[in-house]
């Protein structure tokens, strides 16, 4: 019945765009989905208003079919395997082939309508997270609308009034639907391209799951002691670095659908809060920070100039984020000597694990269930990074197209700049205790 058409890594997705068959127009949108987890280059607009197109973390943007003047797009909610990192995938629901959803690009007053099919075992509806929009539309299953049954397709239909960040979610059990992944990306650009320009304009979601170590499937009953966390579902050593040329303007916009609050960390640079949930910012009431606290349901859009040549991180600053597969139900054995230990439980206890202390030593030296990413698993130009999680690299280069977003490599630091260890007298004795 539907003709579908896969992106893999590195197709021309505004080519794509453009190609919508023509003799598809009196039926629904072509489906566009992927089963890839690259980040693929922002969509220009092929038609429409112009405008700068952001570029989606890990992720991609759902080309949409022109039709008497109204932007179609058509999303198929699905289950999907995401890999969450090279060596884990997760068994999700999503939308077009992926967790998240494909980002959904806009301008002010656009006429915007959405098919939603619905290819799940249960019923959904579509949430458009803080669009002004007819009551009708507002997606909550039960209130506005009848749920979307299995099989169905709905189609939500209103004008895009306000230039923003926004996100879609379903409001029809969400429990198990928002755990599972279910959750997308939406912009609204400036109807004047003008307006608070950008050079680099970077979109995702905060997202968590509970899956056990050796498991597929998010558990959908955690509220809060999970132990994936992800950006736009994809955790380090496995999401993108966003990369920038030294002097470009940058935004970074953010939204949480987890279920805690996190405090997002540039390095490096300050930059300020441009965007809040509710629209843009005035310039009188920015202030710089290095750190800014995204809550549950809130999207962000920080800003600032990339000014400095390296690799910087940007993390969520709650270390058990920058964890994966982290337990928590693990007694503190730091100070203790634990080779032993671990050797004697891990006797009683197959797949033992222990924490607290000489943690990557740990990393090294247990074997881990199948399908289960290693607590911090990075490796740099220097050794392990010991990070895993809400974690990437922020990547600024003298040299770079306006329009490259591959990943250059690491920094090569100018000589001399870089902490060296100490080769002169050594530190005096420690003293007795
Ligand atoms: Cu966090």
């Amino acid at each position: 019945m539907f003709t579908r058409r896969k992106f893999f890594s590195g197709a021309g997705l505004a080519v794509a765009a453009t190609a919508v068959a023509r003799s598809a127009l009196a039926a629904l949108p072509e489906i566009v989905s992927t089963d890839s987890a690259a980040m693929q280059p922002p969509l220009s607009p092929p038609n429409g208003r112009p405008y700068r197109p952001v570029a989606t973390l890990n992720g991609w943007t759902l080309p949409w079919r022109m039709r008497n003047g109204v932007k179609e797009f058509h999303l198929v909610a699905e289950p999907v395997i995401r890999e969450i990192a090279p060596g884990m995938k997760a068994h999700l629901w999503g939308y077009n082939g992926q967790s998240p959803g494909p980002t959904i690009e806009v301008v002010e007053g656009d006429r915007v309508r959405i098919f939603v099919t619905n290819r799940l075992p249960e019923h959904t509806s579509v949430h458009w997270h803080g669009q002004r929009l007819p009551n009708g539309m507002d997606g909550v299953a039960g209130l506005n609308q009848a749920a979307i049954e299995p099989g169905q397709t709905y189609v939500y239909e209103f004008t895009a009034q306000r230039a923003g960040t926004f996100m879609y979610h379903p409001h029809a059990d969400e429990t198990t639907q928002m755990a599972l992944g279910m959750m997308g990306f939406w912009v609204t650009h400036f109807k004047d391209p003008k307006l608070m320009p950008v050079d680099r304009d970077y979109v995702f979601l905060l997202n968590a799951y509970d899956i056990s170590p050796g498991s597929y499937t998010p558990k959908v009953s955690t509220m809060l002691d999970f132990n994936t966390w992800t950006f736009n579902s994809r955790a380090f050593p496995g999401t993108a670095p966003m990369v920038a040329r030294l002097g470009e303007r940058v935004r970074i916009r953010v939204g949480n659908l987890t279920m805690t609050n996190h405090p997002i960390h540039l390095h490096g640079h300050e930059f300020v809060v441009a965007g809040t949930d509710g629209g843009w910012t005035s310039p009188g009431s920015r202030w710089p920070e290095v750190t800014t606290d995204i809550a549950v349901g809130q999207m962000r859009a920080i800003e600032f100039t990339a000014a400095a040549p390296g690799d910087w991180s940007f993390h969520c600053h709650k270390s058990h984020h920058t964890m994966n597969g982290m337990s928590h139900a693990v007694p503190n054995t730091l100070g203790a000597a634990q080779d032993a230990l671990a050797k004697q439980i891990g006797s009683l206890v197959p797949g033992y694990m222990n924490s607290g202390g000489a943690m990557s030593n740990m990393q090294m030296n247990m074997p881990l269930p199948e399908n289960t990413l290693p607590m911090m698993a990075g490796t740099g130009p220097y050794g392990n990074i010991e990070m895993g999680g809400m974690f990437t690299v922020m990547k600024i280069r003298e040299r770079l197209a306006h329009d490259d977003y591959r990943d250059p490599g690491w920094y090569n630091p100018p000589a001399g700049s870089v902490a060296y260890l100490w080769a002169g007298e050594p530190p005096p004795a420690e003293r007795e205790r």
